[in-house]
């Protein structure tokens, strides 16, 4: 989560895996494009800046964030993906579909991870307006497209390290 003290774009680079080798599905959500494509921007930026090749990032593109969990199962049943990035984001209204969103996207990854052999990483910003989204995709709290990278090169390094 990004907050005052935390910015969704600082990592130690050193510290991170080299990617070059790792293969990436990127899955990305329609709905509020702004958005979504600068988190997908910023998360294939750092993966690249990492060693992954551009060959090796898969990108496909979904209606809406409820959309991502049935597009990442489908990407790690026919895609040779080592892990996979869902970006979405939603923004509260005045109707409880924000919470049925939110939860079915959550539960929906949640399960993809629990039962799958594949990471799928939380990309799904959830913000009460466009502010503080936009503060989250390249704003003042850096990219969550970012963290999103960094976070599938540690998993998969996680797995390497275990299959060793
Ligand atoms: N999808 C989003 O990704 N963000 C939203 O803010 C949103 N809102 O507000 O409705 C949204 N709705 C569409 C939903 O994800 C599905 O695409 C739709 O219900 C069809 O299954």
């Amino acid at each position: 989560m990004a907050t005052v003290n935390h910015n969704l774009s600082e990592y130690d680079f050193n510290s991170i895996p080299n990617a070059e080798g790792m293969k990436f599905g990127i899955v990305v959500s329609e709905w509020n494009d702004n958005i979504t494509d600068a988190l997908r921007q910023g998360a294939e930026d750092t993966l690249k800046r990492h060693g992954a090749k551009p060959e090796n990032i898969l990108v496909r593109y979904v209606p809406g964030s409820f959309e991502l969990t049935f597009a990442a199962n489908q990407m790690i049943e026919n895609c040779d993906v080592d892990a996979i990035i869902a970006i979405g984001c939603v923004i509260k209204g005045d109707t409880p579909h924000f919470d049925y969103v939110c939860m079915g996207v959550t539960q929906g990854i949640t399960q993809l991870n629990v039962t799958g052999d594949v990471p799928v990483i939380y990309g799904l910003i959830t913000t009460n307006n466009l502010e503080q989204a936009e503060d989250r995709a390249g704003g003042k709290l850096g990219n969550k497209g970012d963290e999103c990278a960094i976070s599938a090169i540690k998993m998969i390094d996680f797995i390497w390290s275990l299959n060793k």
